[in-house]
């Protein structure tokens, strides 16, 4: 008999979100798709600076909260990182829970994870936000302490949560460095084998695990989700007759306003780039924002200390480039060689394969 598959919920949400960055709310917009949250309204407010408290002025909370009491609203989605008292405080006058943007990159990672070492490295992260949160908690009760004396049952539990949290992490930790270690011997050995090392990187999305499809004849999951690839993957991929093979990595898409403990965990992953003798930037020419994309591409790497590494831009997506898109800002960028592909249509992969060996022979 056939079987439907089990339906998930879909969720509600509105999106608070500042006026000077409407981009990255739409980019909010297709990460929570990814987790089925439904944006029902962009709630747009205009402030130089948060409100410590509640991070929305008096008026924009009333407004919010009487938005959330008569929609259907099951979650609200804040563009932005906030402190854990202003969602706390956010949550108790709206009564739903408050997502804000590195909380719902967490999730993602959180749901995508599949191997062992991805597994660890999200929950680590998460734990390190938890463990920041219970200080948070923690010190508001010292202040209140002056008030009222002795040592409270809430403060007890905390004591009790954050115990039990460090012993977790410490666990985590110490699983995540026995993966490093035999990472690291596999990493060893593809350095001997010496063989060149071609990392793409991007932003997600971008069409890095599709390329290095068409690089290696792989056959690894693509899909038009964000962060679908969470581990660096290398495989060897043959380049011309004089050259021979060489080693690809596939990589996790970067994104802007990566949260600090997601890169702190997947620094040993994200640390195989700097293994590289080649990077390639690829960059999705269909989405209006890859010029923003390419910054933050640049800088994610200057943060990995990888920008003085070989690069060349490989703008992906040419059979659907997007109409308002003009190539100036990257063609005039000499110092980086440029070729134009589609990866999904197979296109221009011969010219990347010659243009890889160019650049390779070059580097002294
Ligand atoms: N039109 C078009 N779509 C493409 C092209 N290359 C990739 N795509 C599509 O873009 C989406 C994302 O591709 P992936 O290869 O999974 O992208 P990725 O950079 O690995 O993404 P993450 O792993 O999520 O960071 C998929 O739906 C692909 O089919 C292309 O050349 N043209
Ligand atoms: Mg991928």
């Amino acid at each position: 008999m056939h079987q439907n598959p089990p339906q998930t919920k879909v969720l509600k949400t509105v999106i608070v979100g500042r006026k000077n960055s409407l981009d990255t709310i739409k980019e909010l917009e297709s990460l929570l798709a990814t987790l089925d949250i439904r944006t029902e309204l962009i709630f747009i407010v205009q402030m130089h600076k948060p409100d410590a408290r509640n991070y929305l002025t008096k008026g924009k909370l009333n407004e919010l909260q009487l938005y959330v009491q008569n929609g259907s609203v099951d979650v609200i989605s804040v563009d932005d990182e906030l402190k854990f008292s202003q969602i706390r405080n956010l949550q108790k006058t709206c009564q739903v829970p408050v997502l804000d943007r590195p909380r719902i990159i967490l999730e993602i990672f959180s749901k995508r994870a599949h191997t062992k070492e991805g597994q660890i490295q999200v929950e680590i992260a998460t734990l390190q936000r938890r463990k920041a949160e219970l200080i948070n908690q923690q010190s508001s009760l010292d202040q209140q302490a002056g008030f009222i004396g002795g040592k409270g049952p809430g403060e007890k539990k905390i004591e009790l949560n954050r115990r039990q949290l460090l012993q977790r992490l410490k666990k985590l930790k110490n699983a995540l460095q026995q993966i490093e270690k035999q990472r690291f011997t596999k990493r060893n050995k593809r350095i001997s084998s010496s063989l060149f090392i071609v990392s793409l990187v991007g932003y997600t999305n971008a069409g890095k695990s599709t390329l290095f499809n068409c690089l290696t004849k792989e056959d690894l999951p693509t899909d038009n989700l964000l962060f679908h690839t969470l581990d660096t993957r290398t495989r060897k991929g043959f380049l011309s007759p004089s050259m021979g093979e060489v080693l690809f990595n596939d990589t996790v898409g970067f994104i802007r306003k990566l949260p600090h403990e997601l890169i702190e965990a997947f620094k040993s992953t994200l640390e195989e780039i700097l293994l590289s003798d080649l990077i390639l930037k690829v960059i999705d020419v269909s989405d209006k924002q890859c010029l923003h994309h390419y910054e933050t591409v640049n800088e994610t790497l200057q943060d990995l200390g990888a920008d003085t590494i070989p690069s060349m831009i490989v703008l992906n997506k040419m059979d659907a480039i997007h109409p308002d898109i003009s190539l100036d800002p990257f063609l005039s960028d000499s110092s980086e060689p440029l070729i134009q592909i589609s990866a999904l249509q197979n296109k221009g992969i011969e010219d990347l394969k010659s243009a890889i060996q160019k650049k390779i022979l070059s580097i002294p």
